[in-house]
C-alpha cells in the first residue's frame, strides 16, 4: 500500500531562522511539501517504536499538508504519530507533547506571525526530541537531502478524520488524535498559582487577550476564561481562521493596533496581551503602557521567583544578541549567568538542556523557560498575571520600578521590509568591510568603542555560527545592530536595532523617539540605509 513517487529536487528548500517558509502558491507546487517532508524523514533519527508529533497553527494548507505528513509517516516506518485535533497544535504545545510523550521529534506547520490564506505564507519546521527547533546541524542535513531527493514515499490510503479524538491505524502505524489544549493547560497549572490569579481576577483585575484569529484562541479561552474565571469576552478574536481574519497574526503595535488603542484609551483594562499565529510570541501591555519584549524579559526574570514553578530562583538568563541588555543588568545584580546567542530559539536549546539558564527571551516578542523548548506566548501572559497578583501593583508601576532599580535600556527595532535583496546584502557587506576601521570613529556625541560581525560558539557542543549580525557599540554602552531577517518570504527585510542605556531615573520618561534620535541618525549615516535601499523610513517600528 506504499507508493514511491518520482520527484526532482527544488533548489530553494534551505530552512531559515525557523524552518522553511514560502508563499502558499510556492508551497502548493506539485511535490514541494512532499519533498521537504521526505527530506525530514530521511535526515532525522527516530529510535525504533518512537512517535512523531504533528500539528500546526491552522493556517491555509495546514490540514492538507498534515494529512500528507501522516500518510508519508506511515510509509516511512514511523511507529506512531500524535496529531492535534483538527490539525491544531500551538508551537509551545507541540514542544510540550514531544517532551511528555518522549517522541523522536515533531513536524510543526506554521509560518508564525506571517499572514495566511491562499496568498499568504506557509511553513514547515522540525523539532527534535528535546522539544526544541532543530539545531543547524539537523537543518543542514535536511537541506542537503532536499538537494538530492529523487522520490518520496506515501501511504495510499486516506489519513484518518482529524476531528475525532482517539486512536486508529494507518497500515502498521498508530495515529493518535489528541485534544491540543489539555496537556498544555495542565503544564501551566504546575507552574503558576492559578488560585491566586483567579482571586485577583475576582477581586477586580481586568484583562483582554487578543488571539488574533490564530491558534491560541482555544488555549486562552480554556485557561483564562474557564480555569481562571476571567469573564467571557476576555479573549478577543478567539476562533482560529485559515487567513487570521485577513490580518497579520503578529503581536506588535502595528498589527495589534485595536488592542493597543484599547489599552491606551479611557476604558482600558489593567492588563492586555496578544499572541501570534502559532502561539509562541507575545505582546504585553498595561493600562497606558506597551512593554517592550526586552523589558518584559528583564521584568519576568527579576520576578519569576514569585511564581511557584520558579520559587527556587532561576539558574540564568539567555537572550539573543539584538535583544536589549536590560536582562544582563538583572543577571549581574542577582549574580546569575547571562548568555548572548544568535537570533533563533534553536540556540537556547543546549543552554536549557544543560541547566545553565531557566529563562530566555528575544526582542522579537519571544519569552519562555525550561518548561518547554520553544518560546511560549501564553506562558509569558500567565507569568505576568502571577506577578501582578502577587505584587498587587499595576503593569506601569512594576516596569517603572524596574527601571528605577536597574536603569532603563531605551530600545527600538526598525524594519525595512521587502527591500531589494541584492541592495540589502551589499549594505551588510559594506558594513562588514568597514568594521576593522570603525573603532574610535565619532558620530555626533557618539564614539564607536567596538564593532564586529557577531559569531557564537555554543558553550555546550562547541558548534560555531558566524555572520549573525553587525554590532556597533559606542562608549557608554549604546548599540546599533544591523541584520537581515531569516524569516521573510519576499526580498529581504533589514532589521536595525537601536539601544541606549539610561541610568538616571529622572530621565526615564523621555519619548523613545527622543531618547534614540541620535542613534537613529547615526544608523543611517553608518549603514547608508536611505542611499542603498531608497527607503527614508522603516515600515515597522517595534
Ligand atoms: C522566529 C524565531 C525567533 C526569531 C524570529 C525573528 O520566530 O523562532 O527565534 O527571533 O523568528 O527572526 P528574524 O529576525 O530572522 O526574522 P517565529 O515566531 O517567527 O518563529
Amino acid at each position: 500500500m506504499i507508493s514511491t513517487v518520482a520527484t526532482k529536487p527544488f533548489d530553494d528548500q534551505k530552512p531559515g531562522t525557523s524552518g522553511l517558509r514560502k508563499k502558499v502558491p510556492h508551497f502548493a507546487q506539485e511535490n514541494y511539501a512532499e519533498n521537504f517532508l521526505q527530506a525530514i524523514f530521511d535526515a532525522t533519527e527516530r529510535p525504533a517504536g518512537s512517535a512523531v508529533v504533528i500539528g500546526g497553527d491552522g493556517r491555509y494548507l495546514n490540514a492538507t499538508v498534515i494529512r500528507k505528513a501522516i500518510r508519508m509517516a506511515a510509509a516511512n516506518g514511523v511507529a506512531k504519530v500524535i496529531v492535534g485535533q483538527n490539525g491544531l497544535l500551538s508551537t509551545p504545545a507541540a514542544s510540550n507533547l514531544i517532551r511528555q510523550r518522549k517522541a523522536a521529534g515533531g513536524i510543526v506547520l506554521s509560518a508564525s506571525h506571517n499572514p495566511g490564506g491562499p496568498d499568504g505564507d506557509f511553513g514547515i519546521k522540525y523539532n527534535i526530541a528535546n522539544g526544541g527547533p532543530a539545531p543547524e546541524g539537523v537543518t543542514d542535513a535536511i537541506y542537503r537531502r532536499t538537494k538530492e531527493i529523487q522520490d518520496y514515499r506515501i501511504w495510499d490510503g486516506e489519513a484518518p478524520d482529524l476531528s475525532l479524538i482517539g486512536t486508529s491505524r494507518l497500515g502498521q502505524m498508530e495515529v493518535e488524535i489528541v485534544d491540543p489544549v489539555a496537556d498544555y493547560a495542565a503544564l501551566m497549572e504546575t507552574l503558576f498559582d492559578f488560585g491566586k490569579i483567579r482571586a485577583a481576577i475576582q477581586g477586580g483585575l481586568t484583562l483582554r487577550f487578543d488571539a488574533m484569529h490564530a491558534v491560541t484562541g482555544p488555549y486562552a479561552t480554556e485557561i483564562l476564561e474557564r480555569r481562571l474565571g476571567a469573564p467571557e469576552g476576555t479573549v478577543l478574536n478567539g476562533v482560529p481562521s485559515e487567513d487570521f481574519g485577513g490580518g497579520h497574526p503578529d503581536p506588535n503595535v502595528v498589527w495589534a493596533a485595536p488592542l493597543v488603542d484599547l489599552l491606551m484609551g479611557p476604558t482600558a483594562p489593567d492588563f492586555g496581551a496578544a499572541s501570534d499565529g502559532d502561539g509562541d510570541r507575545n505582546m504585553i501591555l498595561g493600562r497606558g503602557i506597551v512593554v517592550t519584549p526586552s523589558d518584559s524579559l528583564a521584568v519576568l526574570a527579576a520576578n519569576a521567583h514569585l511564581a511557584p514553578g520558579y520559587a527556587k530562583g532561576i539558574a540564568g538568563i539567555a537572550r539573543s544578541m539584538p535583544t536589549s541588555q536590560a536582562a544582563d543588568r538583572v543577571a549581574q545584580k542577582r549574580g546569575i549567568g547571562i548568555y548572548e546567542t544568535p537570533t533563533g530559539w534553536k540556540f537556547f536549546g543546549n543552554l536549557l538542556d544543560a541547566g545553565k539558564v531557566t529563562i530566555c527571551g528575544e526582542e522579537s516578542a519571544g519569552t519562555g523557560s525550561d518548561h518547554v523548548r520553544e518560546k511560549d506566548g501564553l506562558w509569558a501572559v500567565l507569568l505576568w498575571l502571577n506577578i501582578l497578583a502577587e505584587r498587587g501593583q499595576s503593569v506601569a508601576e512594576i516596569v517603572k520600578g524596574h527601571w528605577a532599580e536597574f536603569g532603563r535600556n531605551y530600545y527600538q527595532r526598525h524594519d525595512y521590509e521587502e527591500v531589494d535583496k541584492a541592495a540589502a546584502e551589499e549594505l551588510m557587506n559594506s558594513l562588514r568591510g568597514r568594521l576593522a576601521s570603525m573603532a574610535g570613529q565619532r558620530f555626533g556625541t557618539l564614539v564607536v568603542s567596538e564593532a564586529d560581525d557577531f559569531s557564537y560558539k555554543d558553550p555546550i557542543d562547541g558548534s560555531v555560527s558566524t555572520g549573525q549580525g553587525v554590532r556597533i557599540v559606542f562608549s557608554g554602552g549604546s548599540r546599533i545592530v544591523f541584520r537581515l531577517s531569516g524569516t521573510g518570504t519576499v526580498g529581504a527585510t533589514l532589521r536595525v536595532y537601536l539601544e541606549r542605556f539610561e541610568p538616571d531615573p529622572a530621565r526615564h520618561d523621555l519619548p523613545v523617539e527622543v531618547a534614540l534620535k541620535e542613534l537613529v541618525e547615526t544608523a543611517d549615516a553608518i549603514g547608508e540605509i536611505k542611499a542603498r535601499t531608497g527607503r527614508a523610513e522603516p515600515d515597522v517600528r517595534t
